[in-house]
């Protein structure tokens, strides 16, 4: 469904709050009834994390399922009206329950998911809704499941993570982004996408609107310069075309964004009506260079994740806003939703303040002496999911559709199969949308001759030389890094970024010589890696690993934290944020033009 947004013809109730809570590690719950109800022995709020609200009842480490509930009331204003239950994110996997009846369900990570009420609710009256949610994780996933006796198995004792997952962040579990309660009309505008481009001084802009509604209606769109149309819906759509003389381009220094306004006509009256931005921009890449409206751009930025203390990967405003302001103080132009779609709120954002995404899908980790068909599947859906989500934000300029494939299973991945799972995901992402390039993130273990290198846009990679191999010594580690951007390049003539480098950091650890985990040893570590990466042929863009410190499952090679932020959890800078902030402050320019 469309974001939902209330206006003259929609309405919603936020379903925010403190739910009543029940962990269910043996799965009685649903025997038992719960769906219709059940007895609360905790409470936990909406959106957040259970783990670190709850860390004083010994849910920390709960893997498992756990049930929600609370009661809604449905304006009497609803009735007539569709009414829809829209959940942003309830991970790993949920299922919803109003007034006892199944609505909906889900199983991709951090994607919305909606169910219809009618016939299910009583506008004017109380109604229960009952949600399941589960942070287990499945073999078949694209993130896939690891399990203890698996590290026995594969003779891995000492890489143990608990709770045990394979990713390097924490496994959350919870209703992560908003419950709302939505009202739209029967007769609506179901979908809407838009398409820009660039004719000269002109802006090209096609919005394509998929309506529900009786034959003989009309959709009339307005866009803010003034311009407008009105145009039939024909078998369930409705197309216009705009040509925006003198158009301001959305781009990092004016993300301007023109609104979109659209209003359904039937019968002599508005229906139902939906506004959105548009930003008229174009992405492409040509050569060895990465193009933002035609001029060659560098990204300088972040990986980030979605991680605070006691919110855990709970949607969070406040921290939203001061994020990117730090990255504006920065310098940053750009970040990558590693590893995990992100809040639609953040796209939203980041639209308005002109700033890059890479916007990745829930995939880390791929192993391929595991994944098969329903692998390649899943990864298939995700990807439509999240492209449908996030489509017509002008900040999303590129899918990366999976993170360090091969990091187990390095035999396995190299094979063919590999070859033929990567050609037909990256030229499914290319069919779905092929306004934006597609990337993945190459594990170093991998190196130079990854298969996913053959099918995507721009290669990209992520390397640690400096810190996990060659510590404390960065001249070879700058070497290395040398020579494998020139390995790439000559067999992959394509744009390369570097999507991860980085070293933990202890903020206040500090030494006179390369010392590892000192603020001294990061700054230099990352202003190193600049310096080779900044001056490669190839190279259009640095993302530091990691924006901020973040949270990790239990292993002895982390304390409590990830701490390679050049922010800490809670956002104070380290020295090497002053140091980046100094480079970042002079613009880039490329040394040629390719
Ligand atoms: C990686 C992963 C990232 C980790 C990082 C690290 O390659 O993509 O999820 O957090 O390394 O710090 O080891």
């Amino acid at each position: 469904m469309l974001f939902p947004k209330s206006n003259a013809h929609r309405d919603i109730v936020d379903c925010s709050g403190v739910w009543g809570f029940r962990p269910d590690p043996e799965g009685m719950g649903f025997e038992a009834g719960w769906q219709a109800g059940f007895d609360p022995t905790h409470e936990c709020a909406v959106p957040g994390s259970w783990n670190e609200q709850l860390q004083e009842y010994e849910l920390m480490n709960y893997v498992g399922g756990a049930w929600y509930q609370r009661e809604v009331h449905i304006p009497c204003h609803f009735s007539g009206k569709q009414v829809l239950l829209r959940i942003g994110s309830a991970d790993f996997q949920s299922k919803l329950w109003v007034n006892g009846r199944l609505i909906a369900e889900n199983d991709l990570l951090c994607l919305p998911y909606d169910g219809a009420l009618d016939g299910h609710i009583a506008p004017g009256e109380k109604a229960r809704i009952v949600i399941w949610v589960s942070n287990e994780q499945q073999y078949q996933s694209i993130t896939p499941a690891v399990a203890i006796d698996d590290y026995i198995r594969e003779q891995r004792i000492r890489d143990e993570q608990f709770p045990a997952t394979r990713p390097d962040f924490f496994p959350y579990g919870g209703i992560q982004r908003p419950v709302l309660l939505c009202a739209i009309p029967q007769s609506h505008i179901a979908d809407v996408s838009l398409r820009t481009g660039i004719d000269g001084d002109a802006g090209l802009l096609t919005v394509t609107a998929q309506v529900e509604c009786c034959a003989g209606a009309q959709l009339r769109i307005a866009v803010s310069n003034g311009l407008a149309q009105t145009v039939p819906v024909v078998g369930g759509f409705a197309v216009a075309e705009f040509r925006i003389e003198g158009c301001r381009f959305w781009s990092l220094k004016d993300p301007h964004l023109y609104d979109v306004s659209l209003a359904l006509e039937l019968d002599g009256g508005t229906v139902d009506s939906y506004q959105l931005h548009a930003g008229v921009r174009e992405i492409e890449v040509r050569g060895r260079r990465l193009y933002l409206n035609g001029e060659a751009v560098f990204l300088r930025g972040f990986g980030k994740h979605e991680d605070f203390p006691v919110h855990g990967r709970g949607l969070n405003l406040p921290l939203m806003v001061k994020d990117f302001g730090l990255m504006q103080w920065m310098g940053a132009n750009s970040f990558r939703t590693s590893h995990y779609p992100y809040a639609e709120e953040i796209l939203d954002y980041a639209d308005r303040k002109g700033v890059l995404v890479i916007s990745e899908l829930a995939s880390v980790n791929l192993d391929f002496r595991l994944a098969d068909e329903e692998t390649l599947l899943n990864h298939r859906r995700t990807l439509e999911r999240q492209i449908a989500r996030d489509k017509n934000h002008p900040s999303v300029v590129m899918w990366s559709v999976a993170n360090e494939p091969g990091y187990l299973g390095e035999q396995e991945y190299r094979g063919k199969a590999s070859h033929s799972y990567w050609k037909n995901l990256c030229d499914y992402t290319r069919e779905l949308d092929p306004s934006r390039p597609v990337t993945v993130a190459n594990v170093g273990r991998i190196s130079t001759d990854d298969p996913s290198f053959h099918y995507v846009d721009v290669v990209s990679i992520n390397r640690y030389y400096g810190w996990y191999d060659m510590p404390a010594q960065l001249d070879r580690a700058a070497l290395r890094l040398q020579r494998e951007l020139d390995d790439i390049a000559a067999e992959h003539d394509k744009p390369i970024l570097v999507l991860e480098f980085g070293a933990d950091t202890l903020a206040g650890a500090h030494s006179t010589t390369d010392q590892l985990f000192t603020e001294e040893y990061q700054a230099k570590f990352l202003e190193a890696y600049c310096d080779v990466i900044e001056k490669h042929p190839n190279a259009v863009g640095t993302h530091v690993w990691n924006f901020a410190d973040f949270r990790t499952a239990q292993n002895h090679r982390r304390v409590i934290l990830n701490l390679k932020g050049v922010f800490t959890r809670t956002r104070e800078p380290k020295l090497a944020a002053f140091r980046l902030r100094d480079r970042w402050s002079v613009p880039f320019s490329y040394s040629d033009d390719v």
